[in-house]
């Protein structure tokens, strides 16, 4: 094949283009629930389009980057996003912002449930013991939320000592990067509540404490560090 007729079928998209995609790219994981599964806390359609058109994105735009850089293609998206100011300069932000798009994306989907109700066990003990009570929790989780300036995301996040902390990140920022294990995660974009609540964050953030799912909460609290 000469060099033109290479170019040839890149340009075509034909085989040679396939061959080259990236070996793992990152795809978008289904809901674990139906669109309106969280209703009437959240609104069916602001699921339907906060995970069809915006994680959806930040997938495509990874894989998009990550397509020039096939030596990072084994690494796996907690890695990537933890390590993104380590990485070359011209895929840095496109990981920093797709990349922890797509990672807390994934997670927040799974920390939702129409189960509601309240930590237990082990994960109780451990939020009564680093903020008082549940309810001195609750207020902190909000008032983090409330506090994000813009678009972000507010955490129960756990450190390498097992401690629990409350903390929010800018944009698409996770704690994994600070070293630390996100437990519980708020988007607080407006993209995630204002079909539904327009510029009433806090009635979201009160509203989201109903669809809190504990028992996956307190399986990553339980499992992480200890594998
Ligand atoms: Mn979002």
């Amino acid at each position: 094949m000469t060099r033109r007729s290479v170019l040839g079928v890149l340009l075509a998209g034909g085989p040679v283009s396939l061959a080259a995609q990236p070996k793992a790219a990152f795809s978008l994981p289904s809901l674990p629930y139906a669109y309106d599964a969280l209703e009437p806390h959240i609104d069916a359609r602001t699921m339907e389009i906060h995970h069809s058109r915006h994680h959806a994105a930040y997938v495509n735009n990874l894989n998009a980057a990550l397509a020039a850089h096939p030596n990072l293609q084994g690494r796996s998206l907690e890695e990537l996003v933890s390590g993104w100011s380590g990485l070359p300069e011209g895929v840095r932000t496109a990981v920093r912002n797709h990349g922890g798009g797509h990672l807390n994306h994934s997670l927040f989907w799974q920390m939702m449930s129409r189960k509601g109700g309240a930590p237990k066990g082990e994960l109780a003990r451990a939020i009564d013991q680093a903020f008082g009570s549940f309810d001195r929790f609750q207020e902190q989780f909000t008032r983090a939320a409330m506090g994000v300036f813009g678009s972000g995301w507010a955490w129960l996040a756990m450190d390498a000592n097992r401690q629990l902390r409350i903390e929010s990140t800018p944009n698409q920022d996770n704690p994994a990067t600070q070293g630390r294990t996100a437990l519980l995660g708020l988007d607080v974009w407006e993209h995630a509540y204002y079909l539904k609540y327009q510029n009433r964050r806090a009635d979201y953030v009160a509203a989201f404490h109903n669809v809190i799912d504990w028992d996956f909460v307190a399986d990553r609290y339980r499992t992480t560090g200890r594998s």
